[in-house]
């Protein structure tokens, strides 16, 4: 077929815009690709995670349930271990937004001073999602949401299972607390609860209360001190399970019975602290789940397609007695 010079030229003209259309669409989806999904370019959304540290079987098992979540969701997952230290978990703070991430997550050591930092993530356009911890920030507008449990309500429960269990005790009823990490929002709030629940019955007294900062060396360290200094002994109100673990050595080596002449309450109901239940080392355990992986994942989708979520979200937990914990152990997964 006979083309005219000018037909010719327009078809030329023609293929060309055509290709360098197509190229510019090509490349638009290409950076809209890497641009949507972070900075490093990998194609998957990319969650910067800075957790607590490794400073308990809790910790532990809620660690794996994030590394295990975001690989089967196909997260690129930047994670740091803060090693219990507010200042190393701004700087990995800091490090994800200067990388680009699509979303930080992190577990607050402490409640306060967080503000300036999580200010520099909002002003990056970077979502923020608390998890197991909270802030005192009075900007809600910092953090897109907080998943975890109520923790005043953890106390409560500890509180109201030791008035039960007292009930017809007629003297008093001295009881020592190991405290999580200070000013942590745990331990704040399990203090708060158990204080509230007990608050009613006078005879109930808190004679001496610590920090074992979550640790079972700590918990050793602080019972060591509670029971040279104290004693009458009734009650351990132990924080966490880890803490009232290392509280049964200082127990023992002072010759007296776990679980029967002191009464241990403690919080988490990890494997080790359900496992001490059942033996009748300790009394009454709140759970406190750590498994917050597939809902964190399942968030982090959702607020990196701009979806609307809750600003709370709470774990379902329950409490165990000897003989439920007997019950439940095989099957527990943490
Ligand atoms: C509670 C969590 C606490 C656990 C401890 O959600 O932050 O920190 O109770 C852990 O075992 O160290």
């Amino acid at each position: 077929m006979h083309t005219t010079g000018t037909a010719m030229t327009r078809r030329r003209i023609f293929a060309v815009l055509s290709a360098s259309l197509l190229a510019t669409g090509l490349a638009a989806c290409g950076n809209s690709d890497t641009g949507d999904k972070g900075g490093t370019g990998s194609g998957k959304i990319v969650l910067g995670f800075s957790q607590v540290g490794a400073e308990s079987g809790w910790r532990t098992a809620n660690t794996n349930s994030i590394k295990e979540a975001a690989a089967a969701a196909g997260f690129e997952l930047k994670f740091d271990d803060a090693q219990q230290k507010q200042e190393n978990q701004i700087k990995a703070i800091r490090n994800f937004i200067q990388q680009k991430v699509d979303v930080i997550a992190f577990s607050p050591v402490v409640e306060s001073g967080w503000d300036t930092v999580l200010k520099e993530a909002k002003d990056a356009k970077i979502p923020v999602i608390l998890t197991d911890r909270s802030v005192d920030s009075a900007d809600k507008t910092l953090y897109k949401t907080f998943i975890g449990s109520d923790f005043v309500k953890e106390g409560k429960l500890s509180g109201e299972w030791l008035v039960e269990k007292t009930k017809s005790a007629t003297g008093p009823v001295n009881i020592v607390e190991l405290q999580g990490t200070t000013g942590s929002a745990p331990a704040n709030d399990r203090k708060k609860g158990f204080a509230a629940a007990i608050a009613a019955n006078p005879n109930l007294k808190v004679i001496a209360s610590q920090t074992g900062d979550f640790t079972r060396a700590g918990g050793k360290a602080v019972m060591e001190q509670f029971l040279k200094a104290n004693p009458k002994i009734d009650v351990l109100f132990a924080h966490n399970d880890d803490m009232g673990l290392g509280a049964l050595e200082a127990i023992t080596a002072a010759g007296k019975v776990p679980g029967k002449d002191i009464t241990i309450i403690t919080i988490d109901a990890v494997k080790d602290g359900m496992q001490a239940l059942a033996d009748g080392k300790f009394n009454f355990i709140a759970e406190c789940s750590p498994l917050l992986g597939p809902q964190l994942m399942d968030l982090v989708k959702k607020v990196k397609a701009g979806e609307t979520i809750p600003t709370r979200i709470e774990t379902q937990e329950g409490t165990f007695t000897q003989e439920q914990a007997k019950a439940a152990l095989p099957t527990r997964k943490y």
